[in-house]
């Protein structure tokens, strides 16, 4: 592995490292409502772990999507965690804060265990004892790798179907404005080293399940667009009738920022415990983190999200009135 400065070497990793290296039965996060990056970044270091002879256990609060749990190792996953659980370390994945964890995290760990962090989100709070924080990073599939070469694991095969599937979900098939040169040319060498390219591609992005293409008709339906925002609304009562959970991931947000009159785009679900879930996107140049950051979410600045207590309506004003803030903004 020539790119993507692989034997870049920064205190962060040198203490991933050793916590990792010390540690023999490591618990791994991913966090809820999983994506492609947190569950194949998993997937990669427990692949590593193993390698190395250590006892990995990873953890995920809700089932794996469809279009991931095909990925080698998925079956793994446990959605609970006992908070006497004979662990010795605990690695958060892809996640801006310790309530990403989704209750997997037990505040008595604290007492006992060390917490690493590895992730490339610009809102971490840098919540761990460290803290492997990419913010310009593609996906956290980058620092992952690193620290997978560092521990002298080769990035072939199995490991590089992983991180594939993580590069290239969290650039919706390497369109993002994060993917660079150095990232293409990674891609490149990951498929070089054996990693599943067509597999990854037929099976995470163009897997979409029947009832999330009827969803997609249902908030197409719904779609409005004033002066350069795009916007939808998914009320509970069409999520029932098609029998929609609050954990499934319609994607609504890579859907609508492929809007061509729109520069700033927002999907907004309504969810069983009263909060409404807001999806926001913004094309290159344009910022959406300093919004999901204001109202209590996190993100990046093309991709970011919050969820907010009250009704629809209420929550589709205030998302409005910041969305034409930014798109007033000088671009
Ligand atoms: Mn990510």
């Amino acid at each position: 592995m020539v790119t993507m400065g692989m034997t870049m070497t920064t205190p962060a990793l040198t203490q991933a490292l050793e916590c990792l290296q010390a540690s023999e039965r490591p618990l791994l996060i991913a966090h809820p409502r999983p994506d492609g990056d947190t569950i194949g970044c998993t997937l990669a270091l427990r692949l590593a772990l193993l390698a190395l002879g250590k006892a990995p256990r990873i953890a995920c609060v809700h089932p794996l999507p469809g279009n991931l749990d095909y990925l080698p190792g998925a079956a793994a996953f446990e959605v609970a965690i006992p908070e006497d659980a004979d662990i010795d370390l605990v690695v958060a994945v892809d996640m801006s804060d310790l309530s990403r964890t989704g209750g997997i995290y037990k505040p008595a760990w604290a007492e006992r265990l060390k917490l690493v962090v590895i992730d490339h989100h610009a809102t971490n709070d840098a919540f761990g004892d460290v803290n492997l924080i990419e913010p310009e990073a593609a996906a956290t599939a980058l620092p992952m790798a690193r620290v997978i070469h560092a521990l002298g694991i080769p990035l072939r095969d199995d490991i590089a179907t992983c991180l594939l599937a993580a590069l290239i979900t969290d650039t919706r098939g390497l369109r993002t404005e994060t993917t660079t040169p150095a990232v293409l040319r990674f891609v490149s060498e990951l498929v070089e080293a054996g990693g599943d390219y067509l597999g990854v591609m037929q099976r995470t992005l163009d897997a979409v399940p029947y009832k999330q293409m009827k969803a997609w008709g249902v908030a197409l339906s719904r779609l409005q667009l004033e002066t350069g925002i795009a916007w939808t609304t998914f009320p509970l009562a069409e999520k029932q009738a098609l029998d929609i959970e609050d954990h499934d991931d319609l994607d609504l947000g890579n859907l609508l920022s492929q809007t061509r009159e729109a520069q700033l785009f927002a999907s907004l679900l309504e969810m069983r415990d009263g909060t409404v879930k807001v999806s926001l996107r913004a094309r290159p140049g344009y910022d959406v983190a300093w919004i999901a950051k204001q109202l209590g979410g996190g993100g990046h600045t093309q991709a970011a999200g919050y969820s907010l207590p009250g009704s629809l309506d209420l929550v589709v004003r205030d998302t409005l009135a910041l969305l034409r803030q930014e798109l007033a903004r000088p671009h």
